[in-house]
């Protein structure tokens, strides 16, 4: 297919079984205070079919009324967990020039779940990088340009797996198209995980 755009950079099994599971049981803790919910398309009301939560200082939202960060979880009113450390180590090692990351947006897409084809850019900061990691079954992502016609191509994306997206990568559209089930035994429910660290704010 065509080339992923530039800046775009697939570190396949960054971690490893081991530090995978850790990093489960760590989320199965920030979701035990932080639930999974329901986002919904601003004005439509439609439901996503991927569940999601977030910690972090900030978390992305989706509701009737728009897409935004803020710094409480939606449906409780407390404040987002604190960051795994393993995820801001993570991000140490691979956006070492950029700031501290803000948010940690959790998906969780059950076998039959999907994301269509967008851009992120509810965060006032592109300078950064976007960083992502997968657990449990594998998925087919895409990734275009920067307009939603451009080219685009599809790579699996695997359990342990670290994407970092970064210069042009990181405004082009890109999509999940679909979950493969039954392709890990990381998570007892089957389904995968994907996090996304994220810079939200301005340095200063
Ligand atoms: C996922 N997550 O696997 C995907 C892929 C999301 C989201 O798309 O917004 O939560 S991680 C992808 C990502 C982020 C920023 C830029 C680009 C991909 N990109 O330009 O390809 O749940
Ligand atoms: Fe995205």
């Amino acid at each position: 297919g065509h080339p992923p755009p530039a800046g775009f950079r697939l570190l396949p099994e960054y971690f490893d079984r081991e530090a995978q599971e850790a990093l489960v049981d760590e989320l199965r803790l920030v979701l035990a205070k932080a639930p999974l919910f329901q986002p919904k398309m601003p004005k439509t009301g439609k439901a996503f079919s991927v569940r999601m939560s977030n910690c972090g200082s900030l978390g992305w939202v989706a509701d009737i009324n728009g897409y935004r960060y803020q710094p409480t979880h939606p449906t409780t009113g407390e404040k987002w967990p604190e960051m795994p450390s393993a995820l801001r180590k993570l991000w140490k090692a691979v956006a070492a020039d950029a700031p501290e990351p803000e948010a940690c947006l959790i998906n969780y897409y059950a076998t039959t779940a999907k994301m269509g084809l967008h851009q992120d850019k509810d965060e006032d900061m592109f300078s950064s990088p976007v960083v992502s990691v997968s657990l449990g079954d594998t998925a087919t992502f895409r990734i275009g340009g920067t307009t939603r016609k451009a080219p685009t191509s599809s790579m699996r994306l695997t359990s342990g797996d670290v994407v970092v997206l970064g210069g042009e990568s990181r405004l082009a559209y890109h999509g999940i198209d679909r979950v493969l089930p039954g392709s890990s035994t990381l998570l007892k429910n089957g389904g995968r995980i994907n996090l996304t660290l994220r810079r939200v704010t301005p340095d200063q």
